[in-house]
């Protein structure tokens, strides 16, 4: 009889379509049984009482980004690296992170991607991949750049609508459509309309609105859903998919379904600051409302229902963090002090750890939402949409034994003490969750284990990524 490396033994398994008591035997870091009574192995986890989970993929965070104005941050300096960053996931039970690779004007996007792999390199405790973001599509970038590096494995490429040193014109947006779709990325979109932003921010600033809680009045839902609007628009022209990354609220979901109902093949993202953060939050005083400062920004309480309606019915395919970490000081959100606009502050805040218990415990421990589609939102569906799947976001015979042992009863209230993160604060500090991710493996090994560290910094590998192209059978 063969020998496992490890088997974890009577746990209740579950992926996006099943729910099984099954024993799963890893060697080599993958996955290569799942039956009763896996006997024979170097070591054994005793999972009894537990889910046995792919772990989570965070498909949407941002790490080590360097300083630069004109951008979400604003200038603000990233708190967290590759591996504050990834430690603070894996924590969390997230076993894979796809952070952004960002082309800044003037550089080549391999300049960057090289500079994003030297700040990653040896550093990350889990596997991780890179998202190109395309701020200057020149042609170059448009004949051979993006061309090439999609066919080396970065299958996915976000462009803005919003900010000064980042945002496109629809013709660039068009031409990044046109040539990811021809070469096998995804383009993921951040919709918000730049003009709108800018006139209602310089509007409020003359009337000296300038406290955190007229960020969300500087770009209301409208602002999203026109941006959201054009963005199907400029996809359906272009002929290309897309995704919409972090959706705030109601009247861009309403663009999403009509697009669906008459053929497009629209993808939608949506994050715990959509379901757990609202205006109140921006509202507190003392500035504190910078802390749940981003962009989308969170939105009223009907909206957040509409989210959560969103991601009980399939409207949404991932949920993702946004992660974008700066601290509650001088070098962070209060760079420019604590009296100064909402438009000086960093966009972002910290959630890579927060991300999958939030969900769990309020979507399916609640009765919201069920285990399967759980794992769909927290996992599988990002692994199929960038490229990963079955490697990665599925417990499967072949697949990377890459697994969150969740306790579904334990209670843990939420502090940013127990965080891994170098941020200094949570948005949701205090408060107490039900089901926690109590062990976690990465190809096989264990990271973490009630809240002991065991992995090693670098024992992540780089994902290369890619997407079926039209004409390519799915199997393939
Ligand atoms: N908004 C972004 O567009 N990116 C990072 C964080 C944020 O709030
Ligand atoms: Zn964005
Ligand atoms: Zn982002």
């Amino acid at each position: 009889m063969t020998e496992f490396d490890l088997v974890i033994r009577g746990g209740t398994v579950a992926t996006a379509s099943d729910t099984f008591r099954s024993d799963v035997g890893i060697t080599g870091g993958r996955i290569v049984a799942l039956g009763s009574s896996l006997t024979s192995a170097k070591q054994t986890i005793d999972a009894s009482g537990k889910l046995v989970l792919p772990g989570g993929i965070d498909a949407h965070c941002h790490l080590d980004q360097p300083r630069a104005q004109g951008l979400a941050s604003g200038g603000a300096i990233m708190a967290d690296n590759f591996e504050s960053g990834s430690l603070s996931a894996v924590f969390g039970g997230t076993t894979t992170i796809i952070p952004f690779a960002v082309q800044h004007r003037g550089q080549s996007v391999r300049a960057a991607v090289e500079d994003y792999h030297r700040r990653a390199g040896g550093k990350a405790y889990i596997d991780y991949g890179f998202h190109l973001i395309v701020s200057d599509p020149t042609q170059p970038v448009l004949k051979d750049e993006l061309p090439s590096l999609i066919a080396e494995g970065y299958a996915s490429v976000k462009v803005y609508m919003t900010y000064e040193a980042m945002k496109l014109s629809d013709r660039q947006i068009l031409d990044v459509l046109d040539v990811n779709q021809r070469a096998g990325a995804l383009t993921m979109i951040h919709a918000e309309n730049y003009e709108c932003i800018a006139w209602l921010t310089e509007k409020l600033e003359a009337e000296g609105k300038t406290e955190p809680r007229y960020h969300e009045d500087s770009r209301p839902m409208a602002v999203e859903r026109e941006a959201t609007h054009r963005a199907i628009t400029l996809s359906e022209v272009a002929e290309a998919n897309l995704l919409i990354v972090h959706v705030s609220g109601k009247d861009a979901m309403e663009e999403i379904r009509r697009a669906r109902a008459r053929g497009v093949k629209i993808f939608a993202e949506t994050c715990p600051q959509y379901l757990f953060l609202s205006t109140r939050d921006l509202a507190l005083p003392d500035f504190l409302g910078a802390k749940c400062m981003c962009s989308p920004p969170p939105r009223d309480p009907a909206n957040q229902a509409h989210v959560w309606q969103g991601i009980e019915d399939g409207l949404f395919d991932i949920f993702s963090s946004d992660h974008a970490p700066y601290r509650f000081d001088e070098g962070g959100k209060l760079m420019y002090g604590p009296k100064i606009s909402f438009s000086k502050v960093a966009n972002g805040i910290p959630g890579l750890e927060t991300r999958s218990a939030l969900l769990f415990s309020e979507g399916v421990m609640t009765g919201r939402l069920d285990l399967n589609r759980f794992v769909a939102l927290n996992s599988t569906n990002a692994a199929k949409l960038y490229g990963l799947h079955p490697q990665k976001g599925t417990i499967a015979v072949g697949a990377d034994a890459d697994i969150a042992i969740w306790d579904p009863e334990r209670k843990v209230t939420i502090t940013n003490d127990m965080l891994h993160h170098n941020v200094d604060y949570t948005p949701y500090e205090g408060r107490t969750l039900t089901g926690w991710p109590v062990t976690v493996l990465s190809r096989g090994q264990v990271v973490c284990h009630e809240g002991e560290l065991l992995g090693k910094p670098g024992q992540g590998q780089f994902l290369k990524r890619f997407r079926a192209k039209k004409g390519d059978r799915a199997w393939t």
